[in-house]
C-alpha cells in the first residue's frame, strides 16, 4: 500500500463509523376522496410554504399522445421542468396550450417536442387534430407534491419537519387547503374530500 491508500482507506473507516443518518424527512400520505366524478385519480396533492426552493430534474419529463388521449392525463412537474411531448400514434397529433400561450406544431409518430414550462400554474394541453383530447401539465413551486391513483391515493416522501398548506388541484373540482405539521422521523396520514 501506498502512503496515498492507506490515507484513502483510513478516510473511508472513518466514514464508516459515522453514526447512520436517519432520512431527513417524513412521508405524508392519505386518500383523497373525490365527490361528484367518476374517479379520484389525477387529484395533484402540494406542500406549500415560504421559501421553498425547487429543482428542475435533468432529464424532461415525457406526457405521450398515445390511443388518442395524453398520458398520463396530469402530469405535475416543478418549476423550471421541460416536457417532452411525445406522439406515440400512428396519426399526427398537435400540442397547444391556451395558458401557456403555446402551440409546438404537429407531427407524427415517435417524434417529441419540448416545453419549458417556467412559472407555476396549470396548462391545459390540447390537440388542434382532435378536439376531444385534453391533458394537463400542473407546474409547482414545491418539490413536495404527487399525483392521486385510480383509488385516491397519494405518497409525498421524504418532507421535511415542517409547517405546511397541503393544497389539491384537480381539473375539475375545487381545490381544498389544509394546515399540516410534519413531524421528523414520523409519517402523517391526510384524508381528504374534494367536490365540485
Ligand atoms: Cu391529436
Amino acid at each position: 500500500m501506498t502512503v496515498k491508500s492507506i490515507a484513502a482507506a483510513a478516510g473511508a473507516a472513518a466514514l464508516l463509523t459515522l453514526p447512520l443518518v436517519a432520512a431527513s424527512g417524513s412521508a405524508v400520505s392519505g386518500t383523497v376522496t373525490a365527490t361528484g366524478v367518476r374517479t379520484p385519480a389525477d387529484i395533484v396533492v402540494s406542500l406549500q410554504a415560504p421559501g421553498l426552493t425547487v429543482t428542475p430534474p435533468a432529464k424532461p419529463v415525457v406526457m405521450d399522445q398515445k390511443n388518442m388521449q395524453f398520458v398520463p392525463h396530469v402530469v405535475a412537474v416543478v418549476k423550471e421542468t421541460t416536457v417532452q411531448f411525445l406522439n406515440s400514434d400512428s396519426i399526427a397529433h398537435n400540442v397547444f396550450s391556451p395558458e401557456g400561450k403555446y402551440n409546438l406544431g404537429t407531427w407524427p409518430q415517435g417524434q417529441s417536442r419540448d416545453h419549458k414550462f417556467d412559472a407555476a400554474g396549470a396548462y391545459t394541453q390540447l390537440c388542434r387534430v382532435h378536439p376531444e383530447m385534453e391533458g394537463y401539465v400542473v407546474v409547482l413551486d414545491t418539490p413536495y407534491f404527487a399525483v392521486t391513483d385510480k383509488a385516491g391515493t397519494f405518497e409525498i416522501k421524504d418532507v421535511p419537519a415542517g409547517k405546511y398548506t397541503l393544497t389539491t388541484w384537480s381539473e375539475k373540482l375545487k381545490s381544498v387547503k389544509q394546515e399540516v405539521t410534519v413531524e421528523a422521523g414520523k409519517p402523517l396520514t391526510v384524508n381528504l374530500t374534494v367536490g365540485r
